[in-house]
């Protein structure tokens, strides 16, 4: 037996799951793009409130499934790496940043996010007749949509509500959604697949065609606060020592350029508009003391008030480039 308010489940349920499992896609890669308060405030609160439809929906989806005559392997696995996926969300937000065997809840959260994609192509094609009708623009439909919403909204409220009142991480979280760590408890951190390589002493670095020595970067360094806010769920706010490529590449050299290259020994690589000359930094010190191999030593980008990715560690060259900042991949590769 179905109570009435579910009997209705079927085409549309799975249409609003689909599209709010899209946005909640879409909006994680925005989260994880933005560097600023404002874009990653939007971001984030979009995510949740998408993450919470999800969650919103399963009554629906329930009956949906319990009608169907079969289950195939695909779709089962799609529920198990979707309900992965909501966990190790929650976990991120209100437990905070852990490592559980060597991964963070977000780590978990995006790795389950990849594995559902050709999950869900497979049960896409499986169940295609299932587009829009225009019976789904009429009133009442917009409404039901609506009132979907704002239940989002007031589950979202509610939840961020009961963080602050029980004191739980999820109400300390900044913008991004990461979690404070004290800057001497920053984990060496790898994007995806680079290798902490091996740089041998005496290192000098090529800024726009000139080897510069590491020393003499060190001597020159000034003093950056800046806050290292790495996409696996934490945050750090240290006080680094580097020299500006401003400083070191002289204005004049600039003009010509659209984009300044860094690229690591390891040959991980991010390009900026050079107009952010004056906030990249060349670092060579973290609190006081030189950096430790895994995070960067001897020399790294320090880049405020953007995400850790584009902090390259290892910097073996800056190239000035014709080529503009934006035709790269949104994130690194390796
Ligand atoms: N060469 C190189 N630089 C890199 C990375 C990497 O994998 N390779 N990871 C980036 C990421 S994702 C982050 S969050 C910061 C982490 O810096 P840390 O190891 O000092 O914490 O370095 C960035 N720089
Ligand atoms: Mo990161």
């Amino acid at each position: 037996m179905t109570r009435p308010v579910l009997a209705r489940a079927g085409r549309r349920t799975n249409l609003a799951l689909l599209i709010v499992l899209a946005g909640a896609f879409l909006t994680g890669w925005l989260a994880f793009a933005a560097g600023t308060t404002v874009p990653s405030r939007l971001a984030t609160v979009g995510h949740g409130l998408l993450g919470i439809g999800v969650v919103l929906l399963v009554p629906w989806k329930t009956v949906v499934v319990q009608r169907a005559p079969l289950l195939r392997l695909a779709s089962l696995g799609l529920l198990a790496v979707i309900v992965v996926c909501l966990l190790a969300g929650f976990i991120e937000v209100f437990v905070g940043y852990r490592v559980f065997a060597g991964l963070s809840p977000i780590q978990v959260h995006v790795g389950a996010a990849f594995v559902a994609v050709p999950l869900l192509a497979v049960h896409l094609l499986r169940h295609r007749r299932q587009g829009p009708r225009r019976t789904d623009f009429r009133r009442r439909q917009v409404l039901r949509t609506a009132g979907f919403a704002v239940g989002a909204g007031v589950l979202y409220a509610g939840l961020e509500g009961v963080g602050h009142l029980a004191g739980l991480p999820s109400a300390r979280r900044i913008a991004s959604g990461s979690h404070r760590i004290a800057a001497d408890a920053m984990p060496a951190t790898i994007w995806f697949l680079d290798r902490v390589p091996e740089v041998p002493a005496g290192h000098r670095v090529l800024v726009a065609g000139v080897e510069v020595p590491v020393s003499e970067l060190a001597a020159r360094a000034v003093g950056v606060r800046a806050r290292l806010d790495c996409t696996s769920g934490w945050y750090a706010d240290a006080e680094w020592s580097g020299v500006s490529l401003g400083t070191l590449i002289p204005a004049d050299r600039r003009v010509d350029a659209s984009s300044i290259l860094v690229t690591s020994v390891t040959g991980y690589r991010r390009r900026f508009p050079i107009e952010d000359a004056d906030r990249l930094w060349l670092a060579t010190g973290v609190q006081g003391r030189p950096l430790r191999v895994g995070t960067g030593a001897p020399v790294r980008l320090v880049v405020p008030d953007r995400r850790g990715f584009w902090w390259v560690k290892w910097v073996a060259a800056v190239e000035l480039s014709e080529i503009p900042a934006y035709a790269q991949s949104p994130f690194p590769l390796q």
